[in-house]
């Protein structure tokens, strides 16, 4: 079987390219033009401005006069990576010297369901199978070396851009991997806090890929953990990790969400759909209610939580209903937290922590709260409490009931 990029288009083998990413951009100029002729003339005008970023986007090579990198004094380690909105395994203060940390990410195309109630679904472009991407967990001055595989039932070539990282379009240059292909990258985390990392092929596969999910999040911890303003200790007890995802899905012309046969045959619909900058869906963790009933987060009274919030395309406001961000790193984890947090904002194409120990029982919402998107578009999560109920915090004095005017 042929495996095309975008339908009826281009083969992804690298034996018929020179350039992968000069590809994708052709691929997608082409793809446009053929899928949708009628409005080829101006995705010709799109592509021509987004070439830019493409070429820029091409691939590189490491320089073959540079140093070896110094890796005595490193140890090697691998992480497990977790599907969302859990977190792998990790030291909240780092114990002996920096390390090697090995991940493997493989990418995958897979149609998931966005909403159950109106058909909406979306051949999603994933690593490891889940939107988002998987959280990696390293410390300040370690290295993250990532196998990144592409697998030959792929129709499309991928790579990744890590914002935690320094160099070659962070790393984006040098891990476009075709079906069938694989790649190793390795960097030096040097910046603490959150970071998103994300697909970008070059070119509109750039945000067609952030939008079909393929985004995530690295947190590089402080090697001797967090700490508040004074200088003190601040440690959690779990991490929620909420990818908030934009979906811009194509309908019919009777209002109907577009079902597709394969992962790209949406690829000019939903460059239309994608221009007009409203998402149909604003969701955690891939779908409407994947982090609500039977997928809530659970916690006990007492225990603190890091919440950590991914979003790589677009500006988010979380607020946790009925709690707080005690702390939240809004920027680096090098700055102070903010304290007492109502509501926190996540600049479109970051990803950011916030703290918050559960004082009573019950359910919250953790929502966008530009509530438009939080509760009609899908970006609303819950962290289902247990534990005792504080009257001194809060206590319902009178049960509702009518009264006499
Ligand atoms: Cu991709």
């Amino acid at each position: 079987m042929t495996k095309l990029i975008n339908p009826g288009l281009m083969k992804t083998s690298r034996r018929n390219v020179l350039r992968g990413s000069m590809l994708a951009g052709a691929a997608a100029m082409t793809g446009a033009a053929a899928m949708s002729a009628p409005r080829s003339p101006k995705m010709h005008g799109i592509n021509a401005t987004s070439s830019r970023l493409y070429r820029a986007a091409d691939p590189q090579s490491a320089d073959s006069n540079a140093k070896p990198a110094d890796l005595s004094g490193y140890t090697r380690v691998k992480q497990e990576l977790v599907a969302p909105p859990f977190a792998p395994a990790h030291e909240q203060v780092a114990t002996g010297g920096p390390k090697i940390v090995e991940i493997t990410m493989e990418t995958e195309e897979r149609l998931m369901v966005v909403d159950e109630d109106n058909g909406a679904s979306v051949w999603a472009l994933t690593y490891n199978g889940s939107v988002p991407g998987p959280l990696i967990i390293v410390h300040e001055g370690d290295m993250v070396e990532l196998t990144l595989r592409n697998p030959t039932s792929s129709m499309m070539e991928h790579n990744i851009d890590f914002h935690a990282s320094t160099g070659a379009l962070g790393g984006g240059g040098l891990t476009h991997v075709y079906p069938g292909e694989e790649c190793v990258l390795r960097w030096k985390a040097t910046k603490p806090g959150c970071f998103t990392y994300h697909c970008a092929p070059g070119g509109d596969m750039i945000p067609y890929h952030v939008t079909h999910g393929m985004n995530g999040a690295i947190m590089v911890l402080p090697r001797d953990g967090l700490k508040d303003k004074d200088g003190n200790p601040l440690r959690y007890d779990r991490i929620a990790y909420f990818g908030e995802q934009d979906y811009y899905l194509p309908k019919d012309e009777n209002g109907d969400y577009k079902t597709y046969e394969a992962a790209g045959d949406d690829y000019a619909d939903s460059l239309e759909a994608m221009r007009g900058l409203i998402p149909t869906h604003s969701v955690f963790n891939g779908a409407v209610g994947a982090l609500t009933g039977e997928g809530a987060i659970k916690a006990n009274v007492g225990e603190t939580v890091l919440m950590v919030h991914n979003q790589a395309n677009r500006d988010s406001r979380p607020h946790l209903i009925g709690g707080h961000g005690n702390y939240v790193w809004e920027s680096s984890f090098t700055d102070a937290p903010l304290q007492d947090m109502e509501t926190w904002f996540v600049r479109g194409g970051s990803a950011v922590a916030a703290m918050y120990t559960f004082e009573q029982p019950g359910v919250y919402a953790y929502v966008n709260h530009n509530l438009i998107e939080g509760v009609m578009l899908g970006a609303t999560a819950h962290v289902v409490v247990e534990g005792q109920w504080d009257n001194a915090l809060m206590e319902q004095v009178v049960a509702p009931r009518s009264f006499e005017a």
